[in-house]
This record gives C-alpha cells, structure tokens and sequence, in this order.
C-alpha cells in the first residue's frame, strides 16, 4: 500500500514527505494506522548523524499512537480497530531477559531492530523500489507502520491519540526512571539536569512519589517555570552561578542529590549528574544519550566513596504490561500530558518541529497525519 512518511534520506538532512510503500504484516505482525506521533530528542540524535546505530534511508519516529488495521498469521494479543502504542521497548514475556524481574531490556528481536529490520531480517518499506530502513522498530513518522506483535501495548479506547503517544517514549522514561529505575523514597532530594520532553516527566514522577527537594538544572531559564508546574523546588542555571555547579548543587542539597537524573545527552552534565550525589549512598542514572565516540570519566573515588552510576532505558517499564497502566493514570488525572505538549501540527510541518526543539521552544511536539 502506499503511505505518507516523513523520510531520513541521509544524516543531517531535513525530512522530506513522501508516498513510500509499505507491505502488510507478516506471521507474528500487525499493521498500525499512526493517528499522532510525539518528536523526542532521540529522533534528532539519529537525524543529525550522531547515532552510532543510524542507518539511512530511514523512516524515524518511536513515540507514536493508533488503530491496529490488520494483522499477521499468528497474531493473538491485538485484533484489528484495537488503540495500541508502539514499543521500542518490546516485551516478548519469553526471553531470558523478560524472565528477569531486574530488567525491562527484552532482546527477542534486538538485532534484527538495530539493523532497521523486522524480526525476519527485511524491511516493510520502500521507495522507488528501494529499501528503506525501518527505526528502533516503530516508524511512526508513517501513517502507517508494521510492528512486531510483541512491540505494540493495547491501551484504552477513550485515550486521546494526541496525547497518549508521548507515552510512547517521554512520559514513560521519566515517570519509569524514578519509579521502576531510582526506585526513589518520598521525602528524597533529587537534582534533574534538562528540563526539557524528558526531564520534566522525572519531576512530575519526583512529585508522585513525594519528594523533597528537587532541583532543576537547565541552561534556558524559560524551563524555570516549566519545572515548577510540575513540582520542581528549585532552579540552578549553571551559567548564572559563582563558581562551581557540582559544589553549588552539594551546598544546596545539604550533602548531595539522593537521587540525580541526566536527561540531555551531554558526557559533561552525566559526570556532574553523578558527583552532586551524596556521598556514601546517592544514586545517579544517565537516560541522556550521547553521540558516536563519546565517553564518561571521572575519579574511581566518586564510586569508592559510594556513589552508583546507573542507566534507564524507557524508564525501566516494560511496555506491554506497564503502558497500559500509565494511559490509565493520565486518564484518571494521576499524572498530566496535556500541558507539555506545547505544539501540534501536521507531518508536512515536521521539520518546524525539529526548528522549536532546537531553539528551546518546544515541549513536544506531537505531529499528525
Ligand atoms: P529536550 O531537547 O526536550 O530537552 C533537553 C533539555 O536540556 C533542554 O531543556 C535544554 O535546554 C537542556 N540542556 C541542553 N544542554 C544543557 C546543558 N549543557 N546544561 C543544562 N541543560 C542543558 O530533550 P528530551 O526529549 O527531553 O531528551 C533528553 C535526552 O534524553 C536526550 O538525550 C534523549 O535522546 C534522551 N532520551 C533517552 C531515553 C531513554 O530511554 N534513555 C528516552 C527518551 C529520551
Ligand atoms: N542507538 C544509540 C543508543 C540509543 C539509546 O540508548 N536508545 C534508548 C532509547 S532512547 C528513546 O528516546 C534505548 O532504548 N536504549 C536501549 C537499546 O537497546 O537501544 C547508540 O548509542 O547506539
Ligand atoms: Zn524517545
């Protein structure tokens, strides 16, 4: 069938709208009509060329919503006309992974997703007869994509589409980073560095679970305001403090971050993120990706004397189970969506949407077709 896409011809470019082609679901697959998809940082990570797994020509997007349309031989946890959102993260409940209460990382058909494939090893979509590449197995710049029946999470019919696609990625690896990752207490001190798509939902999950202080970190004090709509005590703009960010955020935390969470993708932040936390017991977890090449230091001391450095990976929620659940608080008022969504418009605005991410303008930006 032909689709409408947004296309990553080649690394640093914009997308551009294209009729490409898309074959139906195979054994085990489904075909999704995408009715709305959030643009998150990690899509501009691949775009730009950063990403050491980016492979081009490539049909981006992994924070989407819709209808299942059609679906495979074998397919027997969705039907068609069902509401899913797609899952980078899948969950297969099968692999030695899922059978591991201590991570939410399913591997059943990592490979193949890491070469922008499906599960059989070839790809759905062309263009003028040629492949092109499927992404972190969603796709949802398309407004139709095909899916693994493991990567898709049945939610509530009554669940606006243009909302609940941020669950899809931002809400869920916030939220799940303290939740299901820091495990963090009420009455903790937390420090967040970015608060941007992903930072704020780690201080909306900060508030749920009844934190003390929490310390927002941001170099745009526009966020100033943004994080303390959702619970944020205190702002830090490390460009307007004396001296050093680390030693201010240790003063200001009367010993250090119980908790600190790195939500921008910057080696430096992640090594600041660690050393605010308390000595003997703080906790530290890096969401941010980095670029190809780019490493973290720093002294051995910083773990010697107690400090953990950790990662999360959609908020360590495992999709098909925890997805549904979320949907569910945001439309039982537990947690919100609707503000942070700051721009809607139509894929054929797309790259405008990727103009108000970098210029610090946007929340997110949730595109439909
Ligand atoms: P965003 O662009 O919406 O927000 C980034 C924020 O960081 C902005 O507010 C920006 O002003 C701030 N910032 C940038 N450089 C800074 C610096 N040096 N010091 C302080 N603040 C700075 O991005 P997002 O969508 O929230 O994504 C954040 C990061 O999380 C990205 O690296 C993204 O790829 C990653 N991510 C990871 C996961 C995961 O599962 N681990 C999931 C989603 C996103
Ligand atoms: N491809 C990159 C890594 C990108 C990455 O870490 N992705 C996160 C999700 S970001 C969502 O916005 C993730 O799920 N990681 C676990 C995994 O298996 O990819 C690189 O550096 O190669
Ligand atoms: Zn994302």
């Amino acid at each position: 069938m032909d689709v409408k896409a947004a296309v990553a011809f080649e690394a640093g470019k914009p997308l551009e709208i294209a009729t490409v082609q898309l074959e139906g679901p195979r054994e085990g697959e489904v075909l999704v009509e995408i009715m709305a998809t959030g643009i998150c940082h990690t899509d501009e990570f691949t775009r730009s060329g950063a990403d050491p797994e980016g492979l081009f020509p490539a049909i981006l997007g992994h924070e989407g919503a819709g209808i299942v349309r059609d679906v495979g031989p074998g397919v027997k946890s969705v039907k068609p006309g069902d509401h899913v959102i797609p899952l980078y993260t899948p969950e297969c409940r099968e692999c030695e992974y899922c059978l591991n209460p201590k991570t939410n990382l399913c591997q059943a058909i990592r490979t193949t997703q890491g070469k922008g494939l499906m599960p059989d090893g070839t790809s759905r979509f062309s263009f003028e007869g040629k492949m092109l590449h499927h992404y972190m197995g969603t796709s949802t710049f398309a407004n139709f994509t095909v899916l693994p029946e493991i990567a898709v999470a049945k939610v509530r019919e009554d669940a606006p589409f243009e909302k609940i696609c941020y669950v899809g990625c931002g809400v869920t690896t916030g939220i799940g980073a303290v939740i299901n990752t820091a495990k963090a207490e009420p009455g903790c001190n937390a420090v967040v560095f970015g608060l941007g798509g992903i930072g704020l939902n780690v201080i909306q999950g900060l508030k749920l679970v009844g934190a003390n202080m929490i310390v927002g970190v941001d170099l745009n004090n526009d966020r100033k305001g943004w994080g303390e709509r959702f619970g944020m005590t205190h702002f830090v703009n490390p460009k307007e403090i004396d001296g050093d960010v680390v030693s201010h955020l240790v003063e200001l935390t009367g010993g250090g971050a119980d908790y600190s969470f790195e939500c921008i993708g910057n080696t430096t932040t992640m090594r600041q993120a660690l050393e605010c936390s308390h000595k003997g017991w703080g906790e530290s977890i890096i969401i941010g990706v980095a670029g190809a090449g780019q490493e973290i230091s720093t002294r051995p001391f910083q773990l010697v004397t107690g400090r953990s450095w950790r990662g999360t990976a959609f908020g360590g929620a495992r999709g098909r189970t925890d997805v549904p659940k979320i949907v569910d608080w945001y439309m039982d008022g537990k947690i919100e969506i609707d503000p942070m969504i700051t721009h809607v418009m139509p894929v054929e605005q797309i790259n405008e949407a990727f103009e108000l991410m970098h210029h610090g303008e946007s929340i997110r930006s949730v595109v439909t077709f």
